[in-house]
């Protein structure tokens, strides 16, 4: 087996992973600092296709953003609003309902639902929530609460970790997204969040998650003030927490968006970083089965490219996406399933409709 390299340093890298060796943090930094995308582009493949051949993934799902009032302020959101602000909003139960209803004609499988940590919202309102759902939707997998809201759950309901998420599943819950954790580092938890739960209490966290018989999704926000060697250790951290517990489904990178934010200053990611990161998750995160090409942030045309870079996924339909629009994405607020479907086969790969946990549908 030979794969084409035209930066020398990645020789040991591509050695590595012919062998099917374990990269170390070095060899993350290496090729994070190369600027052969494709040689990075061609290993990452490698394992792309060892792992799921030319198939590629998507979900039938629909976004859920139950409020956007939130108590901590990250400086990268342009998403929350403090209550009282204009334009917040929380939606009650009934409005989720009726939200679901709209769409009830449509073979939707997943609920993704996240939002804000709203100061005064009871315990109840969360379950009520998930009830709801699933009463209208029994069928879909509701994939809820990031690390962060549960953080803030298990405070309101004054019960355990453990206590809480065993509420949630009964309610209803059974899958958690990936987001919240940011970048795995102090440093830029000080600078950018430092109201939101740090490193140790996120992987915590995300460890009852999975000891609760969760599985749940991991992202990296990049493109703001990290580091490469901080996305390095933070792939690094997810990998030493997945060989402990199993529990993670996919890793999906986030490209920082940061029009109305409070670092609109910084420039859009590039399409060769938004490639790398992709690629790289998929060298270093050599026990995660899936890596996904979030289109919402990356733009549908990128992310079809990211197929051939490691990426197996490109989540969903969503119907309505908030939280990137709201800090300037361009891409759709939603896509259909015909154009998800020629976005993966006009790339060469076979279209696999899943469920949450990546089971063929149809
Ligand atoms: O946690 C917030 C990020 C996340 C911005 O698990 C921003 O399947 C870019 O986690 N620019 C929420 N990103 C989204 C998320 C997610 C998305 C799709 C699928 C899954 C999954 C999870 O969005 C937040 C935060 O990291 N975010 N503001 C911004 N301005
Ligand atoms: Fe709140 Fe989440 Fe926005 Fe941070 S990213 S301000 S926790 S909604």
């Amino acid at each position: 087996m030979r794969i084409y390299l035209s930066d020398p340093k990645l020789i040991p890298v591509r050695e590595k992973v012919i062998a099917g060796t374990r990269l170390d943090a070095d060899d993350g930094l290496v090729l994070f600092q190369s600027h052969d995308i494709i040689g990075i582009g061609r290993l990452a493949n490698f394992v792309r296709e060892k792992r799921h051949g030319k198939k590629a993934f998507y979900i039938y799902n629909q976004h859920v953003n139950y409020t956007n009032v939130c108590i901590n302020g990250c400086r990268f959101c342009a998403f929350s609003r403090k209550g009282g602000e204009g334009g917040a909003y929380t939606m009650t139960a009934h409005e989720v309902r009726e939200k679901l209803i709209s769409r009830i004609h449509e073979p939707i499988n997943e609920i993704h639902m996240v939002g804000g940590i709203h100061p005064d919202l009871p315990f109840t309102y969360y379950l009520d929530l998930l009830k709801t759902i699933k009463e209208i939707r029994p069928h879909a997998v509701i994939k809820a609460f990031t690390a962060v809201e549960i953080d803030h759950l298990a405070k309101l309901s004054g019960l355990s970790l453990e206590g809480t998420l065993q509420k949630l599943k009964d309610a209803g819950l059974e899958m958690v997204p990936g987001g919240g954790a940011e970048v795995l580092s102090s440093r830029v938890h000080d600078k950018l969040f430092p109201k939101k739960i740090g490193h140790e209490r996120w992987l915590e966290i995300v460890a009852a998650i999975h000891g609760a018989g969760l599985t749940s999704n991991a992202t990296l926000l990049y493109g703001h003030i990290e580091t490469l060697k901080e996305r390095v250790d933070h792939l690094v951290s997810l990998r030493n927490l997945q060989d402990r517990t199993g529990g993670f489904t996919a890793f999906i990178p986030l490209a920082f968006h940061s029009k109305n934010t409070r670092l609109s200053h910084l420039p859009a990611t590039t399409a060769h970083d938004d490639l790398k990161n992709i690629a790289v998750a998929r060298l270093m995160l050599d026990n995660f089965d899936h890596i996904k090409a979030y289109w919402v942030m990356i733009g549908e045309k990128l992310a079809q490219v990211a197929l051939s870079f490691g990426a197996d996924d490109l989540d969903g339909t969503i119907i309505e996406e908030k939280i990137t629009h709201m800090a300037g994405a361009t891409s759709s607020v939603g896509l259909t399933r015909p154009k998800i479907r020629h976005m993966i086969t006009s790339a060469g790969f076979e279209a696999v409709e899943r469920d949450s946990f990546y089971r063929a549908i149809g």
